[in-house]
């Protein structure tokens, strides 16, 4: 009796220890599992490959802190939610295809960050993108999109998301030309679009005469600002083709695609106005080239 019952005893043990044994197994296998794919989703190798380079290092920070900045400092009346702007910015193109954003996905961020621009202060500019920063920096009376929130926040910033994966794709980012819709390009459409239509009074454009095109279809510019400004409040269009100095012009006011801008604009009973580099952009241009001969003229010799 005493005997059956120690081998019924030992008998249980093993099942007991067996059973332990399996679960050890198979915890261990399910760790491994768990790691092995864990490490597979993270690896650069299984990201969505595109020709363009990634999102900049540390894009939260660097919007967070321009946000702050032009809310605490450039603009101290805004009563903004700048971590409110991050979450809606990125929620714009998070877990999305990065080719596949639309301008309405950038609607709420939009919405939160659009404020009504002075009239007779919109600087608009293609292909002069330092240039015309430069310009308003110094001269002080003219706003382009980067002036404004959203262009501040977003200024030569890359960023792209992964399809179905709540990330950012610090890896790769389709380039500009690479698809039509991807995340900043749809941004600085979606941006501009809105900042033409709010433009009023005059506006200014700083456009690029060293160039075979000046005004270029594909251009932003081209393709969507000049068809968004209201005729109903702008009233005139100021435009500047600037040359590189000391370089040969390739195209003027009085070249074949500014006369196609010409008549856009008229036809939107828009008044028409170009002037071939304009003295106050010159001189911008002469802190560089002080020695060109163009820079000189205004010396007298002592
Ligand atoms: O295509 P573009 O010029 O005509 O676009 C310029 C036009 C400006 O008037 C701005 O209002 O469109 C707006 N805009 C920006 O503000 C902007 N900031 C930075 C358009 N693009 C902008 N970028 C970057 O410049 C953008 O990421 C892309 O690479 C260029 C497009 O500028 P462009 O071809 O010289």
């Amino acid at each position: 009796m005493v005997r059956e019952s120690s081998s019924h005893w030992r008998q249980k043990c093993r099942c007991l220890l067996l059973g332990l044994i399996i679960t050890l197994i198979l915890g261990a296998v399910a760790v491994f599992v768990a790691v092995v794919f864990v490490h597979k989703r993270d690896s650069p190798s299984e990201l969505p490959q595109w020709k363009g380079r990634g999102s900049t290092a540390n894009l939260k920070e660097i919007m967070l802190g321009r946000c702050f900045n032009y809310a605490r400092i450039r603009n101290p009346n805004l009563r903004i939610d700048c971590l409110k702007i991050w979450e809606t910015f990125k929620n714009a193109f998070i877990s999305k295809n990065p080719c596949n954003i639309t301008e309405q996905d950038y609607q709420p961020l939009m919405e939160l960050t659009t404020y009504p621009i002075p009239c007779n202060k919109t600087l608009l500019w293609s292909k002069t993108n330092e240039l015309a920063h430069q310009y308003t920096k110094v001269q002080g009376n003219l706003l382009t999109l980067e002036d404004m929130l959203p262009g501040y926040m977003a200024d030569k910033l890359i960023w792209c998301g992964i399809p179905s994966r709540p990330e950012i794709n610090y890896q790769s980012c389709p380039q500009w030309h690479e698809c039509a819709n991807n995340s900043y390009r749809t941004f600085w459409k979606t941006a501009s679009k809105r900042f033409a239509e709010a433009a009023c009074g005059v506006v200014h454009v700083m456009l690029n005469g060293s160039i075979s095109q000046a005004f270029e279809n594909s251009s932003i510019f081209a393709s969507l600002e000049v068809h968004h400004l209201n005729p109903k409040k702008v009233h005139l269009m100021k435009i500047w083709v600037i040359h590189n100095i000391g370089g040969e012009p390739s195209d003027s006011c009085s070249g074949s695609s500014i006369k196609k801008l010409k008549s856009i604009i008229e036809g939107k009973n828009i008044t028409f106005s170009c002037e071939d580099d304009p003295r106050a952009v010159q001189f911008l241009q002469c802190v560089r080239n002080p020695e060109e001969p163009v820079c000189r003229v205004c010396r007298t010799e002592q």
